[in-house]
């Protein structure tokens, strides 16, 4: 992307109601800073107002180096804790706001990095793609909701491995430990995470919430409270007037139907 302004830490552009958000610090490797997550912040607002889904990737060889540690060698513990409080709530923005997140990977997704994609629905990487958390090696622990979300992702053990360790997983590696649900040539991932976004920017707004808001809170109930919930998020989405429509429209033989992965 040549055409890129260099001021501007991250870019954004809106097309066929998917939002493109692009970390654009590429000379250091989109290292989250200060203002780097602030920038962040406004841009997850405005994608939430003016989009149905949206796509988060990185300029350059990197999709992102994690917490700009440049920073943090004279922060205080409370300086610390605030910036982490931050992080916290502008990639629960992300995670559970109104809107599907497809993120595209490539080049490092390391630390904050994979705190930051691990926010996001869907993750594509591409064959480029590494993942790691040299927080050990750095003397630090993750502060972006790594603990809670990475964590959930790819289990406990395979995660301290990372950190004990400095085990570096590939793109494949990153699949297999539900790191990233897809796999793509060098180079391809954002054409793969546009192409996902469009998709779930046709469904219903509220199904589409309904995912992203009622499924990982069920998981952290008891099967009994999942169930009793699951019913009423089911029930309010389905007699909602788009889910009445779309029903029809089924019925009527106007939508799509299902197709084999053979098919398509
Ligand atoms: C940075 C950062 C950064 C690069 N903070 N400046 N994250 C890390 O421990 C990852 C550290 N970075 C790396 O291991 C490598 O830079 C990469 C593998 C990501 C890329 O390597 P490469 O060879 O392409 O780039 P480079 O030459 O190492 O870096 C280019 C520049 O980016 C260089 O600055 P320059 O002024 O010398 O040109 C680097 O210093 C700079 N740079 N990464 C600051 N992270 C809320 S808790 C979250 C905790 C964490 O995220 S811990 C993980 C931190």
């Amino acid at each position: 992307m040549s055409d890129v302004p260099k001021d501007t830490l991250v870019t954004y552009d809106v097309r066929e109601g998917v939002a493109f958000v692009g970390l654009n610090r590429p000379e250091k490797r989109n290292a989250i800073s200060d203002r780097f997550v602030e920038a962040l912040a406004a841009t997850v607002v405005r994608a939430e107002q003016e989009a149905r889904a949206a796509v988060l990737f990185g300029h350059g060889d990197h999709f992102c180096a994690g917490l700009d540690l440049s920073e943090h060698v004279e922060k205080t513990p409370i300086e610390g804790v605030r910036g982490s409080r931050r992080w916290h709530r502008v990639f629960e923005g992300i995670e559970r706001g109104t809107i599907p997140w497809i993120s595209a990977l490539h080049g490092a997704v390391v630390g904050g990095g994979l705190e930051l994609a691990s926010s996001t629905h869907v993750r594509v990487a591409d064959e480029s793609a590494f993942f790691a958390l040299p927080e050990g090696q750095r003397g630090i622990f993750v502060g972006g909701g790594g603990s809670v979300r990475t964590a959930r992702l790819m289990g406990v053990a395979r995660m301290s491995d990372m950190m004990l360790t400095g085990r570096v997983a590939s793109a494949r590696e990153g699949e297999a430990w539900n790191l990233a649900q897809y796999v793509v040539p060098k180079g391809q991932a954002l054409a793969k995470a546009a192409e996902l976004a469009r998709k779930a920017a046709g469904n219903a707004e509220l199904s589409n919430y309904a995912v992203i808001n009622a499924l990982p809170r069920i998981q952290d109930m008891s099967s009994e409270d999942g169930l009793f919930v699951e019913s009423f998020v089911s029930a309010f989405t389905a007699t909602s007037p788009e889910a009445t429509e779309r029903l029809r429209a089924f019925l009527e033989k106007r939508a799509a139907r299902i197709k084999h992965p053979g098919e398509l």
